[in-house]
């Protein structure tokens, strides 16, 4: 057997069975090896550009959550350019926000099954270290994709947009919606969600920006990427503030939410919304006056980006580390920058211009 497959059936049995029963099987796996730092498995061995892309490959795609439509998009992107690859794609994930533990299990799920990469949107950013460096060390290539883990936890993050552009850009365009007074708020996903609490960091330090002095950030909720939680959160926001003037929700799922409640209610088109929202869902709420414009990038291009980082990685085109290199087929040329993060490109702002010039 190959020194990496032997690996990779450890890697298995120490997923499936107890650690002490894979150590014994796998001749000294210990739990402290599991544990310890694969950073250095991340980047190891030198990158080739030149290499032919492998084919026949399997990569795992673990979104947050299957059934949010933004990840059914992200992962037919995926799926689409694994094909185009000659490799296997599946997926496989909880289908609540807030089961990391069950997050946990399906990377466990996908080490065990020895698939050659696994693309991961992380609902937590420590709580998949321990299983994603299992995996790395493990010979499985680890990107993620949307929702970060720690940098030492993966080989490359690719990201949707520049965390810092994404925030400040959300309350740039709040603030020209309310000319910049009055009370906000930010309905958010998950407490824990590494790509939310980038974005908001961003936002309060805009805020602290003298042109934004009649600007007052009164409360973060929390949705949970749940429809009706993040519904009830928005009626809630309301009920708690009366003089509320906007919204930031970067979440599909959260704008949506807060969208529909804003648009049956006394509110609609006098407390703004803005933030993340797919154009397909909140056409509706642009047209009738609820929205005057949010931001989204295209989910199934970050799936796609997923899946060729992914490609890219096992076939040794690229290790992850800064300033290397790969072409990602028609999306052309990409660069991994500080920390091992690959950046899609700049979002769209959506509006009732431009809204009916895209499907997703
Ligand atoms: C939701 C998820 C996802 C985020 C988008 C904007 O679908 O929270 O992680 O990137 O919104």
């Amino acid at each position: 057997m190959r020194k990496s497959s032997l690996r990779r059936t450890c890697a298995a049995l120490a997923a499936v069975t107890s650690l002490a029963l894979a150590a014994t099987a796998c001749g000294g796996t210990t739990k402290e090896d599991v544990g310890k730092d694969s950073a250095s498995a991340a980047s190891e061995g030198k990158a080739d550009p030149n290499a032919e892309l492998k084919k026949g490959l399997t990569v795992g795609f673990l979104p947050k959550q299957v059934n949010n439509p933004y990840f059914t998009s992200a992962d037919k992107g995926g799926e689409a350019a694994l094909k185009e690859l000659g490799s296997t794609y599946k997926e496989v994930g909880p289908s609540s926000a807030t089961d990391t533990s069950g997050q946990v299990s399906y990377v466990n799920t996908l080490t065990q099954q020895q698939v050659d990469a696994m693309a991961v949107s992380a609902q937590d950013p420590g709580a998949l270290c321990t299983a994603l460096k299992q995996a790395m060390k493990n010979d499985i290539k680890v990107v993620t994709y949307d929702s970060d883990t720690k940098a030492d936890c993966r080989n490359v993050f690719v990201s949707q947009a520049s965390a810092e552009d994404l925030g400040r850009t959300e309350v740039q365009l709040l603030a020209e919606q309310l000319d910049y007074k009055g009370e906000i708020a930010i309905l958010s996903a998950a407490q824990t969600a590494t790509n939310q609490n980038t974005w908001i960091d961003f936002m309060e330090d805009e805020l602290k920006d003298p042109k934004y002095k009649d600007m007052k950030l009164v409360k973060v909720a929390y949705g949970n990427d749940d429809a009706q939680q993040s519904f009830q959160q928005t009626q809630g926001l309301l009920q708690e503030y009366p003089n509320l003037k906007g919204i930031i929700s970067p979440t599909t799922v959260g704008i949506k939410a807060a969208a529909q409640y804003l648009s049956g209610s006394k509110y609609k088109g006098k407390v703004k919304l803005t933030g993340l929202g797919t154009p397909n869902d909140m056409r509706k709420y642009v047209k009738n006056g609820t929205v005057e414009g949010f931001e989204l990038w295209d989910p199934a291009k970050l799936g796609e980006l997923a899946a060729r980082t992914s490609v890219a990685l096992v076939s040794g085109q690229i290790t992850g580390k800064e300033g290397e290199t790969f072409k990602a087929g028609d999306m052309g040329e990409f660069t991994i920058g500080k920390d091992g993060v690959i950046n899609l490109g700049k979002p769209t702002v959506f509006n009732a211009k431009n809204i009916d010039q895209f499907d997703f």
